[in-house]
């Protein structure tokens, strides 16, 4: 029997991880190994009776008195539960700046217009489709509009952000406005992995994307050049996670690993532009962005071109010369009004109540779940602070499943790119809550930082790193407990 995935499959599992056709694996070049035979079964233990945890006062409100119940395909298109009515009309205008089409400058829409010149995607609900996880690639070679990529060279600038790609810039888009050529399109291909052996004779094949940047539009990339994929992120209880006080983040943080557990987890600090000053980062999937403000910013220029009080400069690099001169929208194209509706927007849409909390299978797999030592970084509950302009956020018992901190979880995932202090191993936690609801939302189940899982139970898998004995405890669980453990991540 085996304990851990062997050296070299992880070895091989890195460098598919990482391999561009741009850039080789940046690995000492590893000696020739014949893959190995799948793994043999590992035999069942004796049936043991299973721990059952106990519910928790308000485990199933998972956003407090925010909390929605919805179970539907528009479960998480809804407003906080305690919104008020005047307050509701500022959520409705931020949806509707979320989901409207950006067109190209100069149009008769003089306040929808300045897309591009180069760009990804026209509406900011075109990858956060129902404001749920965008899909994975299905059937085709070239990346879909939910999956960007970040781009930068090695270094920091003196703001400790990554240096962007001289040519193309932090960030790759897919398309351009009539008479640009775009940057260049995302070609992804899919390597099935040696089957996983898991206790109860069966076993899992994980699928190890590799990303290559063709159709080049301004020539060729600079040789070091790191690439980072993400999928686009769920949108429910970014404000609640907004409103969980700095302090509390600090506390769970355990950068030196002093109380033994093999979990670390520190926070990611980034450059404020707003308080020209570095705060703690929150969101993104290397927590790279401070607050929903800044990444509402980020994405107008970043994946719409569209510039605004935050970002005033065009996302057009200095040798990209026909999209500096190319019409904008107006100065800045998205005003101090329209960029506040998009983040009170983005802070309040509501998180569904869990389904099924109470039932005996479902709080098995809650007991599987502490067992496994998920809870150490999917953190379950916490109490939010106050959240100035957000009293429906404030002060709320809330259910995230997440830390928010950085955690290396191993050169498999690895994207081998920095992001202010997030090194190319380490991810944020994402928060749990919502992920039952991923099928019905979005019509997949696929996961991840750039949704190479398939499952939740792949998903797991994939944990490496400081999530080593969790991802061996669940290959160990009895079928049984395996099968409470994703019953009750289903109930999230
Ligand atoms: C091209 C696809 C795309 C578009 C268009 C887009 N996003 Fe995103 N969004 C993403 C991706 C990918 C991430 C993760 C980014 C990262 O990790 O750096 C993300 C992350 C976010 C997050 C953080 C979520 C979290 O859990 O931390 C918010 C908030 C957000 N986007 C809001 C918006 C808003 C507002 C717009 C429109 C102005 C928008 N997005 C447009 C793809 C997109
Ligand atoms: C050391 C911290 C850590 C531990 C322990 C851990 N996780 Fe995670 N988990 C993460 C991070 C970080 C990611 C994001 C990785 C990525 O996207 O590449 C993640 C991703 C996930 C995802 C996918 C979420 C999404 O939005 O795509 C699921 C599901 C998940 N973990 C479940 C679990 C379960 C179940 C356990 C226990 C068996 C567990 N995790 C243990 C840190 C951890
Ligand atoms: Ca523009
Ligand atoms: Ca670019
Ligand atoms: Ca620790």
């Amino acid at each position: 029997m085996r304990s851990t995935i062997p050296a070299h499959l992880m070895k091989s599992l890195q460098c598919l991880a990482l391999m561009l056709t741009l850039a080789s694996c940046g690995e000492p070049s590893a000696p020739i190994v014949k893959p190995p035979p799948d793994e043999p079964p590992i035999e069942t233990p004796e049936e043991v009776p299973l721990e059952v945890a106990p519910l928790e006062p308000g485990e199933a409100l998972m956003g407090g008195a925010t909390t929605v119940f919805r179970t539907d395909p528009e479960a998480f298109l809804q407003p906080v539960a305690n919104i008020t009515v005047e307050r509701k009309s500022r959520f409705l205008l931020g949806e509707a700046n979320f989901e409207v089409d950006w067109v190209s400058a100069p149009s008769s829409q003089r306040d929808r217009d300045g897309l591009g010149p180069l760009f990804h995607a026209t509406s900011c609900l075109a990858c956060h489709v129902g404001n749920g996880r965008g899909a994975p690639v299905v059937g085709s070679a070239y990346a879909p509009t939910p999956l960007l990529i970040r781009l930068s060279i090695p270094g920091r600038d003196a703001h400790g952000a990554p240096i962007p790609e001289p040519t193309y810039g932090d960030q790759f888009q897919p398309r351009a406005i009539t008479g640009l050529p775009a940057e260049g399109q995302v070609e992804v291909t899919y390597e099935s992995l040696p089957a996983i052996a898991l206790t109860g004779a069966s076993s899992v094949s994980l699928q190890s994307p590799s990303y290559a940047l063709v159709d080049l539009g301004y020539g060729p990339l600079a040789p070091d050049v790191r690439i980072s994929p993400r999928i686009a992120q769920p949108m429910i209880g970014l404000g609640l996670l907004a409103a969980i006080p700095d302090a509390t983040l600090l506390a769970w943080a355990d950068p030196e690993d002093r109380d033994g557990d093999g979990i670390r987890g520190r926070p990611n600090r980034v450059w404020s532009v707003k308080q020209g000053r570095e705060v703690l980062g929150r969101f993104g999937w290397k927590a790279n962005q401070p607050d929903l403000e800044h990444q509402a910013a980020g994405a107008l220029l970043g994946d719409m071109g569209l510039t605004s009080p935050l970002f005033s400069q065009s996302a057009c690099t200095a040798t990209q010369t026909h999209c500096l001169a190319a019409a904008t929208g107006g100065e800045p194209e998205v005003d101090a009004t329209n960029l506040a509706t998009l983040s009170d927007y983005s802070h309040l849409i509501a998180v569904p109540a869990r389904r099924g909390a109470e039932r005996e299978d479902v709080r098995t797999g809650k007991a599987a779940f502490q067992r496994a030592g998920c809870a150490s970084c999917h953190r379950p509950t916490t109490v939010t602070g106050e959240l100035p302009g957000f009293p429906e956020l404030s002060y709320q018992r809330i259910w995230p499943y997440t830390d928010l901190l950085l955690h290396d979880l191993g050169e498999a995932l690895a994207d081998g790119r920095d992001d202010f202090q997030a090194t190319g191993t380490e991810w944020r936690t994402p928060p749990l809550w919502g992920l039952g609801l991923t099928a019905t939302v979005n019509g997949h189940t696929h996961l991840l930082h750039d949704g190479r899982a398939r499952s939740v139970l792949e998903a797991i898998l994939w944990h490496g790193g400081e999530a080593t004995a969790s991802r061996e405890a669940v290959r160990r669980m009895s079928p049984k407990e395996r099968a409470a453990l994703l019953t009750f991540l289903d109930s999230l």
